[in-house]
């Protein structure tokens, strides 16, 4: 008996196991289309509040492109290297394209609203780039905008510890002047190869 206990035990965790993954992939495959084509469309309206205190909408953005990332201030590793991404491509396509770099308005959108209040995200956001906007707001605001991205979040208990951790997808989206979705980006990709996608995206434009 115990060796079928733990036999459906492991079956109980495989499943677990297996269906959190298709979470993973569906979010991962989920909807990439160009918005025109049959796939569900990435982005929307949005309402926040950037770390001057000033609310933000979608609309805010009009005419420029944006490059949207999702993730947390007390992120260990995967957030800094993606927001520093974003920042290095930005510097690099100023030299070379400052014409395209003017038009780029980079994001970054808390998923950890809890913690990420105005002031810590406005210390934050000074560390990376000037012009970056970086955006909290009430948990419902920041779940309805991670839900129109496809973004997926989830705290995650440390149990060596009162602080918590935030499972995120890792996204950097590239969002045309209108706010359609282009193309993206993930934090693995090097500044280099993050400006050269900008510039080819807004070429084809
Ligand atoms: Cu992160």
């Amino acid at each position: 008996m115990p060796r079928l206990a733990t036999f459906l035990f492991a079956l109980l965790v495989a499943v677990g196991g297996l269906a959190y993954a298709g979470w993973r992939i569906f979010d991962l495959g989920g909807g990439f289309g160009d918005g025109s084509g049959g796939q569900a469309e990435i982005g929307g309206p949005f309402t926040l509040v950037d770390q001057h205190g000033d609310e933000r909408q979608r609309s805010d953005f009009e005419g420029q492109y944006r490059l949207v990332y999702f993730g947390y201030t007390y992120c260990p590793d995967v957030c800094p290297t993606a927001l520093w991404s974003m920042s290095q491509a930005l510097d690099q396509l100023a030299e070379s394209d400052p014409a395209v770099a003017e038009q780029v308005t980079p994001i970054f959108i808390t998923v950890d609203p809890e913690r990420d209040t105005v002031e810590h995200m406005a210390g934050y956001a000074q560390s990376f780039h000037p012009r970056l906007v970086a955006l909290t707001g009430t948990p419902e605001q920041i779940a309805e905008t991670a839900k129109a991205y496809r973004v997926f979040y989830r705290k995650v208990e440390d149990e060596a510890s009162s602080d918590y951790l935030m499972d995120h997808s890792s996204f950097i989206f590239l969002m045309g002047p209108e706010g359609r979705y282009l193309t993206h980006a993930t934090d693995r990709d090097t500044p280099d190869e993050l400006a050269a996608l900008i510039r080819e995206t807004v070429a084809g434009q």
